[in-house]
């Protein structure tokens, strides 16, 4: 029976190390597969830092299962003893933590950079679209077709809510500003997660490797509607996209009076949902 405490001590730590072992292949970790190369590199650092602290775990239980399991085997041995401490074990425990932590900063730098530093984004990387979180939805607006992003809004940029398109297989930016308090913008499935700051433009950057729809959601409790500040991000060919920004202009252009014309067909024809269509 004296055994039983060493075993369910013993017990917990086995568990978490089987559960840790199959969660990869259970994909129990992340919110799918990451669909962005960054993302990728992203995940890689969670199990760099993963395996670290693994380690750690399964040393340090190794040693308290042998200090239970000790206590139990030599009950002769029970009186305590006091220790004033040991310079050497000291210096070793703080040194080699400080050294994995310094490690583990200067290793994630390259990624940091690539995600975060404006002069390490990729040379040709355009803003698509600027996306405006508020109380409670994200506003979207982009050029017209085959025109640039310009910082201020222009008469003939299009606007749009919640929902935003992006081609894949190539970089793109968003400009990302808040009209209201703090929000943040958050693509599980890209791995972006990005404050949106009163007062500032922030740009991002992401490249999606496939077509595909991801949820969009507000990461930052904004508001009593925080909860409801959900979008969806499209990524979908080069043609399907500029086909999506021709049609968000023949929407935004219809005085509603015409004749159900080519511009009207266009609008049904998207409104039944051309983005799940083939490319035109
Ligand atoms: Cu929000």
């Amino acid at each position: 029976m004296n055994k039983f405490w060493p075993l369910f001590f013993c017990f917990w730590p086995i568990v978490a190390v089987v559960a840790f072992w199959i969660s990869p292949a259970m994909n129990w970790w992340f919110p799918g597969m990451a669909m962005s190369p960054l993302g990728q590199q992203i995940d890689n650092l969670f199990y760099m830092i993963l395996v670290i602290v693994g380690l750690v775990f399964v040393g340090t239980h190794i040693g308290l299962g042998y200090v239970l399991f000790r206590g139990v085997a030599h009950e002769d041995e029970k009186k305590s003893w006091f220790s004033h401490g040991s310079h050497k074990l000291e210096v070793l425990w703080s040194v080699a933590p400080a050294g994995i932590l310094l490690f583990m900063s200067l290793y994630q730098l390259d990624v940091w950079m690539r995600y975060r530093v404006k002069s390490h984004f990729p040379d040709e990387v355009q803003p698509i679209a600027e996306v405006t979180a508020r109380q409670f939805e994200w506003r979207i607006r982009y050029p017209a077709p085959g025109k640039a992003l310009m910082p201020t809004p222009q008469p003939d940029d299009l606007y749009t809510v919640n929902d935003l398109h992006v081609p894949f297989g190539r970089p793109v930016m968003i400009r990302l500003r808040s009209m209201d308090v703090q929000h943040s913008f958050f693509v599980p499935e890209l791995r972006i997660k990005q404050d949106a700051v009163p007062g500032t433009v922030i740009p991002i950057w992401f490249e999606t490797v496939d077509e595909g729809d991801f949820d969009l959601t507000c990461a930052e409790l904004c508001g009593w509607g925080h909860y409801k500040m959900r979008g969806r991000v499209f990524a979908e060919r080069e043609s399907q996209f500029q086909h999506y920004l021709k049609t968000l202009q023949a929407e935004q252009d219809y005085d509603g009076v015409r004749e159900l014309g080519s511009t009207g067909a266009q609008i049904a024809e998207y409104s039944r949902g051309p983005h799940k269509q083939a490319g035109h």
